[in-house]
């Protein structure tokens, strides 16, 4: 008896999106492991944290191929994005990916919709409300890095009062040790 509940096509695709949630998690940790060198250390703990975020992402893509009867493939993972040259750099690097990542669940979400797969479709309006979410979060960095710079870079003590504030952020991991799926 086959019990798989979702096509080869959407199996790949969601394997695909499997892929890319590991790779923003590897993008948050190098780029959590850059500020730290660079001594925003508020930054790299926000960043590290947000790395578990992704893994957990990764995580419940994997749930859900499995829960709907279809098999896991764990691929590589392409190497992080190089080290910004600045923090607006990081910021408007992590951006992109954000939005990249965004257009990838939208195109499951159109096949979803084509194959009226509305197990996968459901389940995918969590990871839309997230990206927006996660969106915003680095486009209101973004705009607070512009505000203060009008413009140009920020260093000096503007950067170290950036830096102090989002450390002070509420902190909902242990910087990436606890490797399980959160609860709902
Ligand atoms: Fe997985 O949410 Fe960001 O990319």
């Amino acid at each position: 008896m086959n019990k798989k509940r979702i096509s080869e096509e959407m199996e790949k695709i969601l394997n695909k999106q499997v892929t890319n949630e590991a790779w923003n998690a590897e993008i948050y940790l190098a780029y959590g492991a850059w500020a730290d060198d660079q001594g925003m250390t508020g930054l790299s703990n926000y960043l590290f944290r947000h790395s578990k975020e992704e893994r957990d992402h990764m995580m419940k893509f994997m749930q859900h191929i499995m829960q709907r009867g279809g098999k896991v493939k764990i691929d590589q993972i392409p190497k992080p994005l190089e080290n910004p040259k600045n923090l607006k750099e990081c910021l408007e690097n992590l951006f992109e990916a954000e939005v990249e990542n965004s257009e990838a669940i939208y195109k499951i979400i159109n096949l979803a919709l084509e194959e009226k797969d509305w197990a996968t479709w459901n389940f995918l309006q969590w990871f839309v409300k997230e990206q927006i979410e996660e969106e915003n979060l680095v486009e209101e960095l973004l705009d607070r890095y512009n505000l203060i710079s009008g413009g140009g870079e920020i260093n000096g003590s503007d950067l170290y009062q950036f830096d102090k504030d989002l450390s002070k952020e509420e902190d909902e991991a242990d910087i990436a040790r606890d490797s399980s799926i959160e609860k709902q």
